[in-house]
C-alpha cells in the first residue's frame, strides 16, 4: 500500500464527509497505481473552497488554482503535457456557479481531464450561502428566509455541452466511490463525477440522503444518451448513482 498522507494539518469540520472523499482517492490512487499508472504522473488541481483544501492532504503533484477556475487549470496542464493524468477537483459553487463557462467548455471538447465535484450544495468555506444546487427553500448565510430558486440540474447541462463520462456517487461510500473514480480516471476524455457530499455544518443532508439513494442496475445502458438524460431528469424521490452515460469521442489533447 502506497502511502500518499502528507504532514499537513487537516482543517475541516470533525466528522466532515470530505474525509471519506479523501479516503476513496488515495485509496482510488493505490489501486491506479498498481495497474501501471504511474504516480509522478498524476496532477491534482483544485479550487477554493473546503473541497479545495484536498490537495494539501495527497502526496502528489498538484496545482490550487482560483475559484472557478480549477477546469481551466486542469485542461491548460492537460494541453500542455498529455502524458500527465491530470484530477480536478471541485466544489459545487466552484464548478457550478463561478465556473460554469469553464465546465460547458471543457466538456464540450471532450478535454481528457477528470472532474471530481464535492457537491454539498452550498457555499461551504463561506459559511453557508445559496450554490446553484442548494434546494429551494435552502436557508443560508444570504437566503435567511428560505432560497425562492428552483436547484440547476449540472449533469443535465453537462450531457448536452457534450460530456462523455457521467456519474454520480455518494461520499458516504468510499468503497464504491472509488470504484467510480477508477472508472473516471480510466476514462478517455472529459469524465465528471458529481459527488452528494453533505455539509454537516450549513447544509446536513445525511438522513435526507441515505434513504433515496441507490445504484444503477449492473445492466443499465451507458452509452445511451435520451436514456441518460431521461434519468438524470427524473422527477422521482430516488437519486441514482453510478455512471450514467459513458460514450468514446476524440478527445481535444490528440486533435490539437
Ligand atoms: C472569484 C472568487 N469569488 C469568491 C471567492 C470567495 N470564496 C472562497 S471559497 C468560496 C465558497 C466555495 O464554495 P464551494 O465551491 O461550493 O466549495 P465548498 O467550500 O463548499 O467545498 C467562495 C465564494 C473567491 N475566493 N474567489
Ligand atoms: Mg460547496
Amino acid at each position: 500500500m502506497i502511502d500518499f498522507s502528507t504532514k499537513a494539518k487537516n482543517t475541516w469540520c470533525p466528522g466532515c464527509t470530505n474525509f471519506s472523499i479523501l479516503a476513496a482517492f488515495k485509496n482510488a490512487l493505490n489501486d491506479l497505481a498498481g495497474e501501471g499508472y504511474s504516480k509522478d504522473n498524476f496532477v491534482m488541481v483544485a479550487g477554493i473552497g473546503c473541497h479545495g483544501k484536498i490537495p494539501d492532504y495527497v502526496d502528489i503533484n498538484s496545482f490550487m488554482s482560483l475559484h472557478g477556475r480549477d477546469v481551466a487549470s486542469a485542461e491548460g496542464i492537460k494541453a500542455g503535457n498529455p502524458n500527465l493524468t491530470v484530477v480536478s477537483f471541485a466544489g459545487d459553487g466552484d464548478a457550478y456557479a463561478e465556473g460554469m463557462e469553464h465546465l460547458v467548455h471543457a466538456a464540450k471538447r471532450n478535454a481528457n481531464i477528470t472532474l471530481f465535484v464535492h457537491n454539498n450544495q452550498v457555499f461551504g468555506l463561506t459559511t453557508g450561502q445559496v450554490t446553484p444546487t442548494s434546494p429551494k427553500g435552502y436557508r443560508g448565510r444570504s437566503t435567511p428566509f428560505g432560497s425562492p430558486e428552483e436547484p440547476l440540474n449540472p449533469l443535465a447541462v453537462l450531457l448536452a455541452s457534450g460530456a462523455t463520462f457521467i456519474a454520480r456517487a455518494w461520499a458516504l461510500d468510499p468503497d464504491k466511490l472509488k470504484e467510480i473514480m477508477k472508472r473516471a480516471v480510466k476514462h478517455k476524455g472529459f469524465s465528471i463525477v458529481d459527488i452528494i457530499q453533505p455539509c454537516i455544518t450549513f447544509s446536513d443532508t445525511r438522513a435526507h440522503f441515505k434513504d433515496k439513494v441507490f445504484y444503477l442496475d449492473q445492466n443499465w445502458p451507458t452509452n445511451d444518451w435520451s436514456k441518460a438524460m431521461q434519468k438524470i431528469r427524473e422527477n422521482s424521490d430516488k437519486v441514482p448513482l453510478g455512471v450514467i452515460y459513458e460514450i468514446n469521442k476524440p478527445v481535444f489533447e490528440e486533435q490539437l
